[in-house]
């Protein structure tokens, strides 16, 4: 084959995003909505003729979860299914678990969108001493030599997302099979700006929403190939209605007005 096809999907609404916090490793449930987008986003994908032979997904319950509505909508619960922290979403660091309005009421919404989006600025760490730590998580005790300080911008979660990528599923899609990913708004912005090329001023300005199946054509090269009516400077396809899409972009966007 010479053209090779990757649904992303992000996890539908969870209990934080609902709730407004700032959630990154924090492993919140999906809400009441999110369960019902990640159906809708498994019904979008199989009606779209679209049949995952692969699937990966983070440790987070919530794109774990989003992952089973999908295949069990697609009727393809059979297939190997791969977990990793390194698709994990973007640590936020000490802003885990905060208010997204207050904290810009706090810090000011110049602030607060230079944590979110900006490409090499993180937020604020946390120590060994905070919940939020990896080291105080047994499913990343092990995993790596964890810095006393810890949190990560875009730039360190691609740094992780990236190699990932190359080593466990490009060479999934280059075998042939189509690949499923149910991951993270930030840790797929990381993978799309890979993707698609997108420069650093660029990727601050792109939002993804959750529960939407984003479909990439590749080509022999894992190159994306242009789409009509894709969301620019993505060139993949969201599957679904297009204004409600549109939408629900804003709605990410607006979480720190
Ligand atoms: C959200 C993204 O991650 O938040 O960590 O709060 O995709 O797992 O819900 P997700 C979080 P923003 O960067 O859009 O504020």
């Amino acid at each position: 084959r010479d053209k090779h096809t990757l649904v992303l999907v992000r996890h539908g609404e969870s209990t934080w995003n609902l709730a407004n916090k700032f959630t990154g490793w924090y492993d919140c449930p999906l809400s009441e909505k999110g369960h019902v987008e990640a159906a809708e986003g498994g019904r979008l994908i199989n009606d779209a003729g679209i049949k995952p032979n692969i699937a990966f997904t983070s440790l987070q319950k919530r794109a774990i979860r989003t992952l089973w509505h999908v295949l069990e909508e697609t009727n393809r619960m059979w297939i190997p299914t791969i977990k990793s922290w390194k698709i994990n979403e973007r640590h936020y660091g000490g802003l885990q678990g905060l208010d997204k309005q207050e904290t810009v009421d706090k810090y000011g919404k110049d602030q607060v969108l230079t944590w979110r989006r900006s490409y090499d600025i993180p937020p604020p760490t946390v120590d060994k001493t905070s919940e939020h730590h990896p080291s105080n998580d047994e499913r990343y005790a092990d995993v790596a030599d964890w810095p006393e300080e810890f949190t990560e911008s875009l730039a360190t979660t691609l740094d992780r997302v990236v190699p990932y990528w190359e080593s466990e599923i490009a060479p999934e899609l280059k075998s042939g099979k189509t690949v499923l990913i149910a991951a993270h708004g930030n840790s797929l912005r990381a993978l799309v700006k890979h993707l698609d090329g997108i420069d650093e001023s660029e990727i601050s300005n792109l939002n993804i929403p959750t529960g939407t199946p984003l479909v990439y054509e590749l080509d022999e090269n894992l190159k994306p190939i242009p789409q009509a009516g894709s969301f620019l400077p993505l060139t993949g396809r969201y599957l679904g209605d297009q204004d409600a899409i549109r939408n629900r972009i804003e709605g990410v966007k607006n979480q720190t007005k």
